[in-house]
């Protein structure tokens, strides 16, 4: 096992996991910016090295200055949390040459999943659905329009070097092809340094289903069940629950499948997720891997009652999973809660906090860095704090979680608490029935 661990992040996530280091017998590292000195990562590891200033280029996604942290600190690991340096390759590469494991994926797997053009011909040689579509890159314009017709429109434009929503453009009818060509060219190149684009049938207001894997080094691959993330708005989410609403035993099972065949042809080792789009048939599709432990882990970490973080680190140190699957046990909800203004369009609200108490009580979790006091820096995303219920039945989790919001106070910033205690009244979000499209139809008002 290793003896020191390197978090390269900030924030909850490296808090969360210098926790699970602690119970592990693990030494831990912090890395700092000069923003983040106050910081509950760096008061809690054992130590603690400043790696630059504010900006993340200069500090969290310096890869000189990380591996300095790691030399001088004699750290045997790195933990790379989500965000940051978490699908960087090249920063994998390099650990690897140091004889550091980067906790995660080898750079391969990485580059391979981070191609989205490879990673749907990957699945398509798998045997895991894929969403009907170019077959790999689109030369020009008129390949394009052949593909389109072939396919029927509506069609998607993707990035190949995108994911998560950038670089994309709807295209309804012919006529408008040619223009969103152009923009999502220019925008792939402009974001990515890459200007490759594959083409997809539209799914029409799909839900976003997504499939928890854990694989070893021993070629062992199980799923750890769903969640949901249908509720997110300009592609960022503001839910996450487990079991989704929408999934049947029979989905499941068949998902299931196609998520450890997925997983087991790539031989993947690490914990992923397969993320697939499903439409109102159930029918699903494969749409991105991510080679990284989520923000929303915690969702399945409540239902199956397992420390994905220890479960992580175990694999990367070689150690053997049991290789069996799991289903939900419980339902989860997860409310993100940014530093952020729901009724001023979401603007970021950075500042100090000046007071602070979190929601407590059975079934209820909350993962946040924040303190009364702390300062929600402008610099970095605006989560704050994850609210998780855990309860039997959804309507109960339902409830839980609106008396968790209820007792949460939060001042000195604004936050998203209000827009999630409203989510929670809202009768379609009760009855489970939304779908990726549901933040463009939700009425936010301010309560008088
Ligand atoms: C799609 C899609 C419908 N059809 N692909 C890709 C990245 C992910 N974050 C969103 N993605 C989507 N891919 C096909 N073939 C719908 C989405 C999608 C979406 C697209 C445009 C505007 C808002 C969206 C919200 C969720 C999902």
């Amino acid at each position: 096992m290793f003896k020191k661990i390197l978090i390269a992040n900030r924030g909850e996530i490296a808090l969360r996991v210098i926790r699970t280091c602690k119970e592990m017998g693990i030494k831990t590292v912090a890395v700092y910016s000069t923003a983040d000195r106050e910081s509950l990562h760096v008061r809690f590891a054992d130590e603690a090295v400043c790696i630059g200033p504010p900006s993340s280029l200069h500090s969290y996604l310096s890869v000189p200055r990380i591996m300095a942290a790691v030399e001088i600190t004699n750290a045997d690991a790195v933990h790379p949390g989500y965000g940051f340096l978490a699908e960087n390759a090249d920063f994998a590469e390099i650990c690897a040459e140091y004889g550091i494991k980067f906790i995660g994926p080898s750079p391969d797997m990485i580059r391979k999943m981070g191609d989205k053009v490879t990673a749907k011909e990957t699945m398509i040689k798998a045997g895991v659905p894929v969403v009907p579509g170019s077959e790999g890159l689109i030369v020009d314009l008129d390949d394009a329009g052949r593909v389109a017709e072939e396919i029927g429109y509506p069609v998607i434009l993707k990035a190949t070097a995108g994911g998560g929503g950038k670089g994309m453009r709807i295209v309804t009818k012919p006529d408008e092809l040619e223009k969103n060509w152009n923009m999502a060219r220019q925008e792939a190149k402009n974001a990515f340094g890459n200007d490759g684009i594959y083409i997809e049938k539209f799914i029409v207001e799909p839900r976003h289903i997504e499939f928890q894997i854990i694989g070893d080094q021993h070629g062992n691959v199980a799923h750890l069940s769903e969640r949901d993330c249908s509720i997110q708005r300009r592609h960022q989410k503001l839910v996450e629950e487990s079991p989704s609403p929408f999934m049947t035993k029979s989905l499941r099972e068949k998902m299931g499948v196609a998520a450890v065949k997925a997983g087991t042809f790539i031989n993947y080792e690490g914990v992923g997720t397969v993320e697939f789009l499903v439409d109102a048939d159930r029918n699903f599709y494969f749409m991105e891997m991510n080679t990284r432990i989520q923000v929303e882990h915690p969702v399945t970490e409540e239902v199956i009652d397992h420390d994905l973080i220890k479960e992580q680190i175990k694999v990367a140190a070689g150690i053997e999973i049991s290789g069996k699957s799991y289903a939900p046990k419980l339902h989860a909800i997860e409310c993100r809660i940014n530093a952020e203004n729901p009724f001023a369009d979401f603007r970021p609200s950075p500042g100090v906090i000046t007071s602070f108490h979190s929601p407590k009580g059975h079934g209820i979790r909350v993962d946040t860095h924040a303190y009364a006091g702390y300062t929600v820096s402008p610099y970095y995303d605006s989560l704050i704090a994850k609210v998780i219920c855990r309860a039997q039945t959804r309507d109960e989790c339902i409830l839980k979680m609106q008396r968790a919001l209820d007792e949460f106070v939060i001042e000195g910033v604004d936050t998203t608490v209000e827009f999630h205690r409203l989510l929670m009244r809202d009768e379609n979000f009760r009855k489970g029935n939304y779908d990726t499209g549901f933040m463009n139809t939700f009425k936010l008002e301010k309560p008088s």
